[in-house]
């Protein structure tokens, strides 16, 4: 029998395949289809305190090798979202994740108090790195203002709580970032989300509205990076913080790669846009065809020990 069981702070998955933040999570249908899925878990949309239409559309397109977004944070709003994970937690479900991305810091401070003072007993995934609100830069990427937002969060939140973070592409960047997470009692760093403000062209047009046609970019253009991040953060980080992959899963075999690199969860977005919730079965039929290939029975077997030559 081969296991995919997987633990992220005190909860326990019975697979480690979940969707992306953003990707098919917004509405109670969206979640509903989500629940009623093989993934192991789901993540609800970032949420703003505000209930926000998002940016103009076109502003999602799938490309050949790829996806490339400028949503804008659409999302109906904190309060519907904590009804949802209260909800869930009265029937028994506190194994979920409730995505947070206030557009200041006043306004996620606003939203973690009423999670800290709720009955939710879920994980949060406090994403600081939206590529795609015009005037709004990525948290992840100013190491000064992550600190900082990370003290005032951990001043009085003591719930588990983890961080979406953006891609990085220097060491120096792994080690900073790093070295502030170690200082606080974060659960687990999802990595990566879309790698931002990047030009999509199709004959003499961009392909989205907002900002130009600048957009997030995820799927195969990013699973490189995304793998890169996920093994130098698992390298990095202290070892009760756990590793959510995220970036260019379209097979079991890319879900191998990334827990080979360290991950002990692993979300899809661009594939689950493209496919629908039915991905989820096919990916646990893949892994596990590898694992009894290679004679794994679980993912402890082979997490993290990526052979370096
Ligand atoms: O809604 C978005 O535009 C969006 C978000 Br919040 C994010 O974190 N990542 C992304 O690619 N798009």
């Amino acid at each position: 029998m081969i296991s995919l069981e997987t633990k992220i702070s005190d909860k326990t998955f019975s697979n480690c395949i979940m969707n992306a933040s953003g990707v098919r999570c917004m509405t109670l249908e969206d979640l509903s289809n989500l629940s009623s899925s093989a993934a192991g878990t789901w993540i609800t949309k970032s949420c703003t305190l505000s209930p926000r239409e998002g940016n103009p559309s076109p502003r999602y397109v799938d490309l050949k090798l790829g996806s490339i977004n400028s949503m804008g944070l659409p999302n109906l709003g904190f309060d519907f979202y904590l009804d949802y994970v209260l909800e869930q937690h009265k029937s028994g479900n506190d194994a979920i994740f409730f995505s947070v991305a206030g557009l200041t810091l006043e306004d996620n401070l606003q939203m973690l108090t009423r999670i800290q003072n709720s009955d939710f007993q879920g994980l949060v995934e406090l994403n600081l790195s939206c590529p795609n609100i015009p005037g709004k830069p990525q948290t992840g990427y100013d190491f000064e203002r992550t600190h900082e937002v990370l003290n005032e969060i951990f001043s009085f939140y003591t719930k588990p709580l983890g961080v979406k973070l953006p891609p990085y592409f220097d060491m120096v960047h792994f080690e900073m970032m790093s070295e502030i997470l170690n200082q606080y009692p974060i659960r687990f760093v999802t990595c990566i989300n879309s790698v931002g403000n990047a030009l999509y062209i199709e004959d003499e047009s961009v392909v989205i509205k907002p900002k130009g046609g600048f957009g997030g970019i995820g799927g195969a253009y990013v699973k490189p990076t995304a793998l890169a991040n996920v093994r130098m953060f698992y390298k990095l980080l202290r070892k009760d913080i756990t590793v959510i992959g995220c970036g260019g899963v379209e097979t079991g075999r890319d879900v191998f790669e990334h827990i080979l690199c360290g991950a002990s969860m692993v979300q899809t977005g661009t594939l689950l846009m493209k496919e629908d919730t039915g991905v989820f079965s096919r990916l646990i039929t893949e892994l596990k065809e590898i694992m009894n290939l290679k004679g794994y029975k679980t993912l402890e077997d082979f997490k993290g020990k990526l052979i370096e030559l």
